[in-house]
């Protein structure tokens, strides 16, 4: 038994399912999940000493490469001055003044230590602000897992086939409605409906947790109409999103302004740091201005955010974004070449640094449509590569992100060597 299944074994006994979040637990592509113990730039290593080319990248928050020097440098420093204070600090300033200079939407900000803080904090200020208890959020959709939210969503959930969560009140998700992704008729139809109770639509303006998704032009234009005309607020959840599929994030190529934006991932460069923001008017009615409460011991913790100033300043260094955008995009175009040379149904798609692919003809719109991928051939196509060194999410529903790390050589490799496994697979079938 290597140190791998062994782990396993061990973590099963005292952590649910082994793991401290599903879909780590290779449980939609069967085997056993790489414990890994080191990671730098592109690679990883599990407990074999085995190494991977990484294309999870800690879920995207790995943009820069892992343990960057400058980052390891700056986070050893502010470790250094204290791990916590509770209290405010001259870099969380700094860090928000970045953000915001990034993302001019977000006028206000309030750091937070996780995604799932950031959704939950947004959902709570647009009720509390407009006095709306409905909110709007799309199938296949991820936007973490606080109650309201958890509602046919995306990432583990659809990886598991349990699209809503057990443990949510009835009562607390009657208030949730549920749209198909990129339908504007519907959008309409329900706003037309009972557009005055609506509180928020929530989305992802390219979704990554039901694979890579994009929305359609006609659809957020129909968004941000809408929830203008019957003053519901927009939030776009940008934390996958953000300073990932262009410096600005979704926001910035559609042209379009929410009224509140959460992020993370990127903003913290490995280490727990999210944030939501927005309108000011909107954000002054958080406590203690306004009576909409939000706190946290960690929020703003002087570590994490020293990690994230760090890698906010490297990512707006001189052709960063195309080159990113450039290798993301051999790969992608590469991989669906070679799958289509091995005779197999496959498309895919990128922006920016992060990309999906797809066992299917023609390119997933929806919820719908992302089901209908095959998940044979993904796992099969998953462990041939794992076999090769390569790790991509273990799950068809999730995206797959490209750091500045990943050279050209290292994408030419994993490309020879998805040669390698689509030629396997295609014999199997
Ligand atoms: N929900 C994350 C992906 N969309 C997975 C987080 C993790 O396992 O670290």
């Amino acid at each position: 038994m290597n140190n791998n299944s062994k782990l396993l074994l061990q973590a099963q006994k005292i952590i649910p399912g082994g793991v401290n979040s599903p879909v780590r637990a290779f449980g939609s592509v069967s085997g056993v999940p790489r414990f890994i113990h080191e990671a730098k730039d592109a690679h990883v290593w599990d407990e074999e000493q085995v190494q991977y080319i990484d294309y999870i990248g800690s879920w995207g928050t790995a943009i820069v490469g892992h343990a960057h020097p400058e980052v390891v440098d700056a986070v050893c420093h502010a470790a250094q001055n204290g791990l916590s204070f509770g209290a405010p600090t001259a870099d969380e300033i700094c860090i928000a003044e970045m953000i915001q200079q990034i993302m001019p939407s977000m006028e206000k900000i309030r750091l937070v230590s996780s995604g799932t803080e950031a959704t939950m904090s947004a959902i709570r200020l647009a009720r509390g602000f407009t006095g709306r208890d409905n909110i709007i959020k799309f199938e296949g959709c991820y936007h973490g897992h606080s109650d309201s939210l958890l509602v046919k969503a995306g990432s583990g959930l659809l990886t598991f086939g349990h699209p809503s969560s057990a443990g949510v009140p009835k009562d607390l998700s009657r208030h949730t409605i549920v749209l198909p992704y990129n339908n504007v008729a519907a959008l309409e139809q329900l706003f037309a409906q009972q557009g005055d109770s609506i509180a928020c639509v929530i989305v992802e303006p390219i979704a990554g947790n039901m694979n890579m998704i994009p929305a359609s032009n006609e659809f957020v234009q129909a968004l941000r109409s809408l929830t203008d005309k019957y003053g519901s607020i927009l939030i776009y959840d940008e934390i996958m999103t953000g300073f990932r599929v262009a410096l600005g994030g979704a926001q910035s190529i559609h042209g379009i302004t929410p009224d509140l934006t959460t992020v993370g991932k990127v903003i913290g460069g490995g280490m727990p740091v999210a944030a939501f923001g927005g309108r000011a008017d909107i954000m002054e009615c958080i406590s203690p201005l306004g009576n909409v409460y939000q706190a946290g011991t960690l929020s703003g913790n002087p570590v994490c955010v020293a990690a994230g100033l760090k890698t906010l300043e490297i990512i707006q260094r001189d052709g960063f974004y195309r080159l990113l955008s450039a290798r993301t995009q051999e790969l992608s175009e590469g991989l669906c070449k070679l799958a289509r040379e091995a005779g197999l149904p496959f498309s895919s798609r990128h922006i920016g640094g992060m990309f999906g692919f797809y066992f299917i003809t023609g390119l997933p719109e929806c919820y719908e449509d992302i089901q209908k991928a095959d998940l044979q051939l993904f796992k099969q196509f998953f462990h041939a590569m794992l076999a090769r060194g390569v790790l991509f999410a273990p799950s068809a529903f999730e995206a797959g992100f490209v750091s500045a790390a990943h050279s050209p050589e290292i994408i030419a490799d994993t490309l020879s060597l998805a040669a390698e496994a689509f030629t396997e697979i295609s014999r199997e079938i």
